[in-house]
């Protein structure tokens, strides 16, 4: 008889924020980087993507639903993580006769984030992270975060930091098949658990230049970022590293913030240039520099990715300095609404 048993598993993934960003790609469709970046990644009891993966002879072909909407999977990088999978369980399969065998049935994922698409936060990250952990889950694979976040990263490159949490580097690797391209957990999130983050979120929906086409230009276009990938995140990744493991909290902040200006400043060196932060960033920023000037010490430090909202690190013996200030600060400025994040979760996913 025809098996028409639905096989089913879930799973959560966080969003990490880079600290030192990912930013070049030295192969597009391995999505290989050119540098190695380091995140903080963020409480699941904040923000998650929940993602759940069945397979069954009864569906009809693979199928991806995001936040309740049907979501195109013909493009190269789901193809990509669906393939990887499907071969890792044919293996299985094939050591064992007596296991189903799921890896020719057609998958039905389903995924939802706790927050709002519109928090312009890096979904990609979480979505695909929770995509790879799902399908392995319901495949039952032998394999460690680690090998799993190869697998995410050809669906998104931040994707392969969301395999952990904690603190995590992308380490670049060298060789051409990316197989030395991973994610690695540099410290639990137990290790430094005083550590906090606010995401401030601009209210304007500005379009932005999406990541994939940004670096591309940055790559092809800057000149500035040449010095960025041979001097300043290797220096970057060192320093931080070791802010991590003594947990300083001022050199986190300024190595931090030196690499989202470095960022930035090469997507303004971008011909034509790239402008991810506005008027609000930038108060942000002065915001930031005068809590800190007020506090005779660095108790703040402002990140931006590939859009206009600031995520700022703090301690929590600091929270009431930090998030009061920005509410007078940022209330006076205005476009901006607040929200806050904990980091409180060592939990892997
Ligand atoms: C990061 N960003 O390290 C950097 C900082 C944005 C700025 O990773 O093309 O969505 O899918 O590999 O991962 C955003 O890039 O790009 C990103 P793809 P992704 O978090």
């Amino acid at each position: 008889m025809a098996d028409t048993k639905v096989y089913r598993a879930s799973t959560t993934a966080p969003v990490n924020i880079a600290v030192v960003k990912y930013w070049g790609k030295r192969d597009a469709k391995l999505n290989l980087p050119t540098n190695s970046s380091l995140s903080v990644t963020l409480s699941q009891d904040d923000l998650r993507t929940l993602t759940t993966a069945a397979c069954s002879a009864t569906f009809d072909g693979d199928s991806l639903t995001l936040n309740g909407e049907l979501s195109d999977i013909s493009g190269a990088r789901t193809q990509a993580c669906f393939r990887e999978l499907r071969a890792r369980r044919a293996a299985v399969e094939a050591a064992n006769s007596a296991l189903p065998k799921l890896s020719t049935l057609p998958l039905k994922i389903v995924s939802e984030n706790n927050f709002p698409t519109a928090a312009g936060l890096a979904s990609s990250a979480a979505g695909f992270a929770a995509l790879v952990r799902a399908i392995a889950n319901l495949y039952e694979l032998p394999e460690s975060p680690a090998d799993l976040s190869l697998i995410a990263r050809q669906g998104s490159g931040s994707a392969c930091r969301s395999l952990f949490g904690g603190y995590v580097a992308w380490r670049m690797g060298s060789q051409d098949d990316g197989l030395d391209s991973k994610a690695e957990l540099v410290a639990e999130a137990s290790h430094w658990p005083q550590m906090r983050a606010l995401i401030l979120v601009v209210n304007a929906a500005k379009k932005d230049v999406p990541s994939t086409s940004g670096m591309q230009q940055t790559v092809a276009t800057s000149g500035l970022f040449q010095q960025r990938i041979t001097q300043v995140v290797p220096a970057n990744m060192t320093l931080m590293e070791e802010a991590v493991r003594d947990k300083d909290f001022a050199k986190f902040a300024e190595v931090t913030m030196r690499d989202s200006n470095s960022f930035h400043a090469c997507c303004a060196d971008t011909y034509p240039p790239i402008f991810y932060m506005n008027d609000a960033s930038r108060a942000a920023i002065r915001a930031v520099e005068a809590i800190n000037a007020q506090a005779g010490k660095t108790v703040a430090a402002y990140t931006y990715d590939a859009g206009p909202n600031s995520v700022i690190y703090f301690l929590e013996e600091d929270a009431a300095t930090v998030v009061g200030a920005f509410h007078e600060v940022l209330g006076a400025v205005g476009g901006w609404k607040d929200g806050a994040a904990a980091l409180k979760s060592s939990a892997k996913i």
